[in-house]
């Protein structure tokens, strides 16, 4: 039985924590206002986290991954995020966008595609929202049509993370519109550079402003079925299974997000004094860390629970997800989120003007924390998940 501390993380997970938390001090931090006002996407950083082992933390052994688990992909993902979102989302979207395949490919498809995204010679997209929206998944309209061993797909997919970076991608397309999205869809493996498939303009966004988001559109393209991933029609519950175990890493993002902007408050508000004494003595202002503390906190926990629900069901029949997983997954990334974003704001208020402008961390932060209530399933979508489990 390995030591745990006392919520919860193993040796292993502590010493991996620590070795990512010094990372992103001596390493991260110094560079994260530059790279948001630059906006481009940071191949140094990449290259940072490829170095460090940090691109496959959760991916199989067996396809050269560290196969440490989800907490402790979490872990990176908060530790980095504590000092750069955008910088966290490396990992995280390379997680979101090889889901599909790790949790659907077979094993030719995985020696193929899943080797190289968990070394980070290659990089990872997830191919599912479309212009008309991304809620409604049973609604999106990418057409895969198959003639003899090959799909033409035609479609645009919007708003993708890694968009044009990535060289994999997982993408969603209805192969029979017959039959209800649920039993029509399929996910295909797709790569850069097939003929037909190109990238629209880079998006400009109000945060995490140097990861890379795009249109994918495609026109005739040509995908062998080997690139299936599943059996067809299997399309729909793939990528829900795969939001299941991704949305834990947006709820990792979004806490070391609150959780970097409250240790910057609670530092200054120690240093920053007014009417003769440091502001953190101040009821008003210890009330704010107070409820940040508590919300930090709790929201942590429930990410750990979260990670803890779903590795238990790593390996297993993944053709019914347990309403409990389900629900935690949502939960986790909805309250996550929401303490980001309430925590920001507050650590903005807690640095006063200092807090509004660029050179101080916190405006940056509360930007960056926005995306996290809309991404991988707006927060009205994770309630009406909870509430559809309960
Ligand atoms: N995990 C596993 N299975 C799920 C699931 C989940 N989270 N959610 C739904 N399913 C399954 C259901 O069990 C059902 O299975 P059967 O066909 O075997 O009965 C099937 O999928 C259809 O479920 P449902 O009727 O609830 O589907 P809806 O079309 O009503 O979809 C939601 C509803 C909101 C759950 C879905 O559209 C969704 O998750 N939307 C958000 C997508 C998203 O996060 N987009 C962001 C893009 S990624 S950045």
């Amino acid at each position: 039985m390995q030591q745990k501390e006392r919520f919860g993380l193993t040796e292993e997970e502590q010493m991996l924590r620590d070795m990512v938390r010094r990372l992103a001090k001596e390493k991260i931090a110094a560079g994260a206002e530059e790279r948001d006002r630059v906006g481009e996407y940071p191949y140094d950083m990449l290259e940072l986290m490829k170095e460090n082992g940090l691109m496959g933390v959760d991916f199989p052994e067996k396809y050269d991954g560290m196969e440490a688990g989800l907490l402790a992909h979490c872990i990176v993902v908060e530790e980095l995020a504590k000092v750069d979102a955008s910088v966290a989302l490396i990992p995280s979207c390379q997680e979101l966008g090889s889901l599909p395949i790790i949790l659907a490919g077979n094993h030719e498809q995985k020696e193929k595609y899943l080797k190289p995204l968990s070394t980070g010679e290659t990089l990872a997209a997830f191919g599912l929202t479309e212009a008309k929206g991304g809620s409604d998944v049973a609604a999106l309209r990418t057409r895969a049509v198959r003639k003899g061993d090959k799909y033409i797909i035609n479609g645009t997919k919007t708003f993708i993370t890694n968009g044009g970076v990535a060289d994999t991608y997982s993408v969603y397309a209805i192969t029979d519109p017959d039959l209800p999205s649920h039993k029509g869809a399929s996910v295909f493996i797709m790569e850069k550079g097939m003929p037909g498939f190109t990238v629209g303009k880079k998006e400009h966004k109000l945060g995490i402003r140097c990861s890379d988001t795009r249109e994918l559109i495609f026109e005739d393209v040509e995908v062998p079925v080997e690139n299936r991933l599943g059996e067809e029609g299997e399309g729909f519950h793939i990528m829900m299974k795969t939001l299941d175990f991704s949305r834990p890493s947006v709820a990792a993002q979004a806490l070391g997000i609150a959780a970097g902007a409250f240790e910057y408050a609670t530092q200054y508000a120690k240093e920053r004094e007014t009417f003769g004494k440091p502001i953190i003595r101040h009821q008003a202002i210890a009330f704010k860390l107070a409820d940040m503390a508590m919300k930090i906190t709790a929201a942590r926990q429930l990410l750990y629970k979260t990670c803890d629900l779903l590795q238990a069901h790593v390996g297993k029949d993944l053709s019914r997800v347990p309403a409990e997983i389900i629900r935690h997954s949502s939960m986790s990334k909805a309250f996550c989120s929401d303490t980001a974003m309430a925590t920001t704001i507050e650590a903005v208020q807690v640095l006063g003007g200092y807090g509004y402008i660029s050179e101080y961390p916190v405006e940056r932060m509360m930007r960056d924390a926005k995306i996290t209530q809309i991404y991988e399933g707006t927060n009205e979508i994770q309630r009406i998940v909870i509430a559809s489990t309960l």
